[in-house]
């Protein structure tokens, strides 16, 4: 892609030698060193096939103590690294820029320890998060987490990502529900933070540091988090709103009538519904026979089906009342919530099938939300479609433009235009999926030239040869050696 040509590779970094590769087989065995071009092509590739790296090594740790060898080799080598998890981050972090060595941490999958009093979940890195899932359920709880790349994001990559989700309007961020953790330093010191305290003001609390850090200042290779008991009584409901405004009423009613038990708030627009209509499989529109501006999937989950099913039909008789939806399905049943959340889960998929998509992942004031998006649609022509979707209840769109075919013309049209939209409206250009390579070059848009600075400072002190996911989440230019 254009982002990535414009750097260039750190000519200090070293490349791979045979004495290499003997020093990691002899530390990992064979299986642990991975050399096969086909799984290299995948590992070198991400989500949406858009940033392509040209590794020619993968290792496979299965313990801290490998992790720790492999970080302190690279380190005195100055070999870069990549950590991998589940590789379906959206920013091109995941996967190298150029032949750094990928650390999959994929093998690095057990469950530890789970305490049914308090809910506190410890498990290595590589989990997979649907994993997680099914084994809380089966002891009555839920992950405070949940998002569409479920069967593949790892809860390291999650945790890395700070990943947000569809249920962080009910449980809030993993900086909050992240206990502890266990992190290996570039030199390969391993930093047990790995608590199970709900309270522990005893001096700075690092893992916050790790927490959407982007696998730049250390790999997570243990979490211990806390998980909310499962509730019996989930619904969930469809809705169709004539335009924004109303969104944003039904949004505020939603808060003040579901109040405790509203667990999901999620919101689409008519071109994202139309995408995934025409690019999915097995999806039915809940309303074959309208056309309607915008949907809202909104979810609730408590423990008295009786008392919730009361609440969400008062909400749902006062919202057709006063105007707010035009249309409305609640499912009857598991197999019926299911579909309302594979609509609005399956977007991403879609956009991917339909061809080339510029993804923007922003914060913003939610009344100003939908300005940029109506302003975007003015600015390209009929070819490229803008959709818009995203978690209307945290005041996060994805605002996404699909066109045919990747176009620097049309993405001279969107960039900078969309970030200093942003910046002027005091949003993030990026709410929960991270900088990684795509915005590396924007942490400006955000942040002050202050704050920055700092963050390249604990950068250079936890990773002084700059080894830990090179060119990714701070500006390059701050780690050029003179
Ligand atoms: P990867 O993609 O492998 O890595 C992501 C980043 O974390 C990289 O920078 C990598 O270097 C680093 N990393 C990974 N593992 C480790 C580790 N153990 N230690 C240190 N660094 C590590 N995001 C949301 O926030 N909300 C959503 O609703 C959401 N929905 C999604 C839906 C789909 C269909 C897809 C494809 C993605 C979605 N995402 C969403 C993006 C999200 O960031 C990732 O899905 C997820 O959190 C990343 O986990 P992963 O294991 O795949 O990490
Ligand atoms: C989601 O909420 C993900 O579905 C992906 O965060 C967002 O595709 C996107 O832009
Ligand atoms: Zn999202």
């Amino acid at each position: 892609t254009s982002q990535a040509t414009i750097i260039q590779r750190r000519p200090d970094f070293s490349t791979i030698s045979s004495e290499d590769l003997s020093y990691f087989k002899n530390i990992l065995g064979e299986r642990g060193v991975v050399q096969d071009e086909e799984t290299l092509d995948a590992v070198n590739t991400d989500w949406m096939r858009k940033y392509k790296g040209t590794s020619k090594l993968m290792l496979q740790p299965r313990t801290v103590e490998e992790v720790s060898q492999i970080l302190k080799y690279c380190d005195s080598r100055c070999l870069a690294v990549v950590p991998q998890g589940g590789n379906t981050g959206l920013v091109g972090g995941s996967v190298p820029a150029f032949d750094e060595v990928i650390v999959s941490i994929s093998h690095m999958n057990k469950i530890i320890s789970f305490d049914k009093v308090s809910g506190i979940l410890v498990c290595e890195a590589g989990c997979i998060l649907e994993n997680l899932i099914a084994f809380l359920d089966n002891e009555g709880f839920v992950m405070p987490l949940d998002l569409g790349a479920k069967g593949s994001c790892q809860i390291g990559g999650n945790v890395s990502t700070n990943a947000g989700g569809l249920r962080l309007l009910r449980y809030g961020s993993l900086h909050g529900s992240v206990l502890g953790l266990e992190v290996v330093l570039a030199n390969g010191t391993v930093l047990d933070m790995l608590g199970t305290l709900r309270k522990d003001n005893t001096g700075y609390d690092l893992k916050h540091l790790f927490i959407g850090s982007e696998g730049s200042l250390g790999i997570v290779t243990k979490v211990s988090i806390l998980t909310p008991p499962k509730l019996s009584s989930v619904n969930v409901c469809f809705l169709a709103c004539k335009d924004y405004a109303s969104c944003l009423k039904l949004l505020l009613e939603a808060k003040r009538k579901l109040g405790e038990i509203l667990s999901a708030f999620e919101f689409l627009d008519h071109d994202a519904m139309d995408l995934v209509l025409k690019h999915l499989e097995g999806v039915r529109n809940p309303f074959p026979f309208s056309m309607h501006n915008f949907y809202v999937l909104i979810e609730t989950t408590g423990s008295s089906e009786s008392y919730d099913r009361e609440k969400l039909d008062a909400f749902l008789l006062n919202s057709m009342e006063n105007d707010l939806i035009s249309d409305g399905v609640v499912a009857q049943d598991i197999t019926q919530a299911s579909s309302c959340w594979h609509i609005r889960e399956g977007i991403p998929e879609a956009l991917m099938k339909a061809g080339g998509v510029y993804k923007y992942d922003l914060s913003i004031p939610v009344e100003k939300m939908y300005d940029l998006v109506e302003e975007m649609r003015v600015r390209l022509d009929a070819s490229a479609k803008v959709v818009a979707y995203g978690h209307l209840g945290d005041g996060n769109l994805h605002l996404n433009i699909s066109t045919p075919q990747y176009d620097d013309n049309i993405l001279s049209q969107i960039e900078p235009f969309v970030y200093e939209w942003t910046s002027k409206h005091k949003g993030s250009i990026s709410a929960e999926h991270g900088l990684g390579l795509m915005k590396a070059n924007k942490i400006h848009y955000t942040k002050s030239p202050e704050t920055v600075q700092l963050m390249a400072s604990i950068k250079k002190l936890l990773d002084p040869s700059g080894i830990l996911n090179p060119y990714k989440v701070l500006p390059p230019s701050l780690f050029t050696k003179r």
